[in-house]
């Protein structure tokens, strides 16, 4: 496959980007190759600067479930854009893209539109502060919330240990506040909720793990959680960037029927364009400035181009059995892929839900971070090389789950089949 142009282009990226990418894992690092540079995307395939094409299981890390370039989002984002890019003051679509979110998950009555993922987490975090007067942040091993610093602690000891800094430049101050505890693991979390001598404002959690591979909750295990933390009046926040609008229209929380005190929403409802948020009960939101005491802010907050983008974006997945094709077609996706892992003769685990999957190398069952980790990385990226190499482009990372879109039809999917097929015969054969 000829890459001089993404070779030449990174070298020159190199000279002005940290990395050469605006983004740690688009560097192809941890797979032991050199990005690609996109020109193009169209459907479920996406196109390189020197013109090799590949069908896309990393959607933008999940925006483009409707599909790349999706005419509808195009031509909302160009009429949008010819009116004005940015005004500073309120506009009549996020009115709209509001209501829709309103409507559509159940534990938010209000929501304030902000520009990441990031951006959504951290201000959640200071406003379940803020309406509780406490301090410490309970999270699990292995979800991700974002580059805040508060998040950025070691993972857990398996006990609740208070946080390490898991990056230089986060002072210990800061993560003295997070405890990390296993993901899956009842009696950790039990002992912790339960520990009057922690002052516990919010739990944060990934309803179903998309940053360790994708891992999915113990019913139990979920349901636990909300009843303890209702029971210890903490402020339970699902992170649903990823499975907000993914596992159903009303995410994770309508998926599992487990609602949540807040939510935080990003990629799909952007459709592509900068756009996280954070809602919830209306008694939480109302301690936001300017209506309460709790500070957040942002200049380009419910931008008019992310808000045309995002309420495309949500009224193609209002179509009629939108979420019972995706998830079918995924499920027929995954069962094919579990056939071919069984028969490879490899040690892999298929983690599959909704439209999102992760194949692990490891004989393990991956139910947490440390499962997780007992993956072979490098043989995830022999596999990530040889499936590159057949035009199919994976995320480029162990632990980060392959989504599903509305435009991957049984052509892309039969190919994902059959190269994984061949992949695993290769890697076995080592
Ligand atoms: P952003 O700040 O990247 O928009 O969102 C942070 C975030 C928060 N919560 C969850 C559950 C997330 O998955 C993310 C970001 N996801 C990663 C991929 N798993 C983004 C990709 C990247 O970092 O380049």
């Amino acid at each position: 496959m000829n890459k001089n142009q993404s070779k030449k282009m990174f070298e020159k990226a190199s000279r002005v980007i940290p990395g050469g990418v605006n983004s740690p894992v688009r560097a192809f690092r941890s797979v032991g190759s050199e990005p690609l540079f996109i020109s193009s995307a169209q459907g479920a395939r996406v196109t390189d600067v020197d013109g090799n094409e590949f069908i896309d299981f990393v959607c933008s890390w999940g925006p483009m479930i409707a599909g790349h370039a999706h005419p509808e989002i195009v031509t909302a984002v160009k009429e949008t854009a010819a009116k004005g890019t940015s005004f500073g003051a309120p506009t009549p679509n996020e009115i709209t893209l509001a209501e829709l979110v309103v409507e559509a998950v159940p534990s938010i009555e209000k929501v304030r539109l902000v520009n990441s993922g990031t951006e959504a987490t951290m201000s959640a975090i200071r406003l379940a502060r803020g309406f509780t007067g406490k301090n410490i942040v309970v999270k699990f091993d292995g979800c991700y919330h974002g580059h805040a610093d508060s998040f950025l602690v070691k993972a857990g000891s398996g006990v609740a240990t208070l946080g390490i800094p898991g990056s230089p430049g986060v002072p210990e101050d800061v993560v003295k506040n997070t405890i990390s505890i296993g993901y899956n693991d009842i009696e950790t979390l039990e002992k912790t909720l339960l520990d009057d001598s922690l002052d516990i404002a919010c739990l944060i959690m990934e309803p179903v793990a998309g940053n360790m591979g994708c891992v999915i909750p113990d019913r139990a295990f979920l349901e636990r959680v909300r009843s303890l933390t209702r029971e210890r009046g903490i402020v339970l926040i699902f992170d649903e960037v990823i499975t907000g609008f993914r596992l159903a229209y009303g995410g994770a929380q309508e998926y599992f029927g487990v609602t949540p005190d807040m939510t935080c929403l990003g990629k799909i409802i952007g459709g592509g364009l900068p756009v996280g948020a954070y809602g919830g009960r209306a008694e939480i939101m109302d301690q936001i400035a300017p209506d309460g005491p709790v500070y957040q802010a942002g200049t380009l907050s419910g931008n008019p181009l992310a808000m045309a983008a995002g309420i495309a974006t949500l009224k193609l997945l209002q179509k009629p059995g939108f979420y019972e094709a995706l998830n079918e077609k995924s499920a027929e996706c995954a069962g094919r892929l579990q056939e071919i892992g069984e028969k490879s003769g490899l040690a892999v685990q298929l983690n599959h839900i909704g439209s999102l999957m992760t194949v692990f190398f490891t004989d393990q069952k991956v139910v947490d971070f440390d499962s997780a980790m007992s993956a072979d990385t490098d043989r995830y990226g022999e596999h990530f090389r040889n499936m590159l190499s057949q035009g199919v482009y994976l995320a480029p990372s162990q632990f980060e789950v392959a989504f599903i879109s509305s435009a991957h039809g049984p052509e892309e999917l039969e190919t994902l089949a059959k190269m994984t097929e061949w992949s695993f015969k290769k890697l076995a054969e080592k």
